[in-house]
């Protein structure tokens, strides 16, 4: 891939030492502010004896109290917002599983932030000017839609901001509008492949040639599917409302971990019971900090992420440092008779099996105070149309691979093609039955 020249991209291949000095005078700026502006981050600055001067170096940073989620949902909607609204020009919130949305605010400098780190995130994923973006990501409060449209816009991308959903209209754009790039969750971007499929239209006669997946986890197995289904590179893209929506890191050409860009958030790894800070590559909570944001600043928001820093440098040539593949909330972790178990596991058991389609769900219900796991999964028409024993065969073959990878006998039953719901945005993999009847 040719090395892009645009100024945006420069941060890119910064040396560490030069980083390091950036992102320290960043992180006393912001914590400066914060401490002059949002009363809860000075109260537990106070709790802790600890004043702004207090950062001198980056490693003070693990001094500094957490934020999460609750504090947000405390504070709502505008209680640790650092500007007043007069200078805040836009307004996101993120679905929030219960009750109240988290609310999220941008200056006209923050959004050219985030418009940075989504042309960044493009031209890592290979995009150009000459790319028309079918951005499939829902517009309005979600972050996913206008994150992805600022961006390609700045790029010079010819963006379709078609937003989510409506699939026979996708179809058609990107048949007839040229699209050589497309932006969506990657489960619906599965749901594209199969009405393309249905259609009777081939991908080859597409010009698409990329997609910027994220918004929820995926595996390398859902990966090496929709690439070999579809034939264009996918890359996976990380970010959440909390820290600024999509661009918060992205996947290279070389397709290893995700690169986040440290000059714009600064990222720890926590052990997620303690909160002590791990070293590179131990796998734990992902924390981060905003380094540049000025309407909604995080100090140590911990994400719920469950991720690992990658030692060493990229073979792209980026200075920036990469996170492995977010492998699940740690909300999403079930427990099983006492075995950890994460949907992206099952994911990958699944798609390890030829004829298992990437449609599945897991269902939880609880039998005498235990959590019982039963997993439904799509099989292929032709399948579904052999004899009973090629069936049952079937059946075999996906409980154990997932026994193989969870060490647990889960129950997995068969389902026809199209039973199982579809989203149009993050699917919803886990059906929770525990608390019900
Ligand atoms: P909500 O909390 O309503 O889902 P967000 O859109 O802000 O709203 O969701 C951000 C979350 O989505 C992240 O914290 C993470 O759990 C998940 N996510 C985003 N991108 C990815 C990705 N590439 N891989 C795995 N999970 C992701
Ligand atoms: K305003
Ligand atoms: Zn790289």
């Amino acid at each position: 891939m040719k090395h892009d020249l645009r100024p945006e991209c420069a941060p890119d291949y910064m040396e560490p030492d030069a980083l390091h000095a950036l992102q320290l005078a960043r992180l006393q700026e912001t914590v400066r502010r914060c401490h002059e502006r949002v009363a809860l981050f000075r109260r537990r600055m106070d709790e802790r004896g600890l004043t702004p001067d207090d950062v001198r170096s980056l490693d003070d940073l693990a001094k500094l109290p957490f934020t999460d989620k609750n504090d947000l949902r405390d504070t709502y909607p505008y209680g640790l917002f650092a500007e007043p609204m007069g200078n805040v020009v836009r307004i996101h919130a993120s679905s929030g599983t219960t009750g109240k949305p988290i609310v999220v605010g941008y200056t006209r400098e923050d959004l050219g932030v985030w418009s940075e780190v989504m042309l960044r995130s493009f031209v890592m994923a290979g995009m150009c000017g000459d790319d028309v973006l079918q951005n499939a990501y829902g517009y309005g409060l979600f972050t996913g839609g206008l994150g992805a449209h600022g961006g390609g816009e700045r790029l010079g991308a010819t963006v379709i901001p078609i937003s989510g959903g409506n699939t026979e209209r996708q179809m058609m754009v990107l048949k007839d509008f040229g699209v050589t790039a497309i932006c969506c969750t990657p489960s619906y971007f599965v749901h594209l492949i199969e009405h393309i499929k249905e259609s009777g239209t081939s991908f080859s006669e597409l010009k698409l040639r990329v997609g910027v997946f994220g918004a929820e986890p995926w595996s390398d197995a859902m990966r090496a599917y929709i690439q070999r289904e579809s034939g264009i590179r996918a890359h996976d893209i990380y970010g959440l409302s909390e820290i600024i929506g999509p661009g918060v890191g992205i996947e290279c050409s070389e397709q290893n971990g995700m690169h986040i860009f440290e000059d714009h958030f600064l990222m720890e790894i926590v052990d997620p019971d303690t909160g002590a800070v791990l070293p590179d590559g131990a796998e734990g909570e992902l924390v981060i900090t905003t380094l540049t944001k000025k309407a909604f600043p995080m100090i140590r928001y911990r994400t719920h992420d469950i991720t690992s820093i990658i030692p060493g440098r990229c073979a792209c040539g980026r200075t920036l440092r990469r996170i492995r593949r977010i492998r699940s909330r740690c909300d999403d972790m079930m427990i099983i008779r006492g075995v950890n178990v994460f949907p992206s596991q099952i994911e990958a058991a699944l798609l390890s099996v030829e004829k298992a389609l990437p449609h599945y769900q897991i269902i939880l219900t609880r039998k005498g105070g235990l959590d019982q796991m039963e997993v439904s999964v799509e099989v292929t028409k032709e399948m579904f149309s052999d004899r009973v024993s090629e069936l049952e065969a079937m059946r075999r073959r996906l409980a154990h691979a997932v026994e193989h990878t969870t060490g647990l006998r889960i129950p997995v039953v068969l389902a026809e093609p199209h039973t199982i719901a579809r989203s149009e945005g993050k699917a919803k993999r886990v059906i929770d039955r525990r608390h019900e009847g």
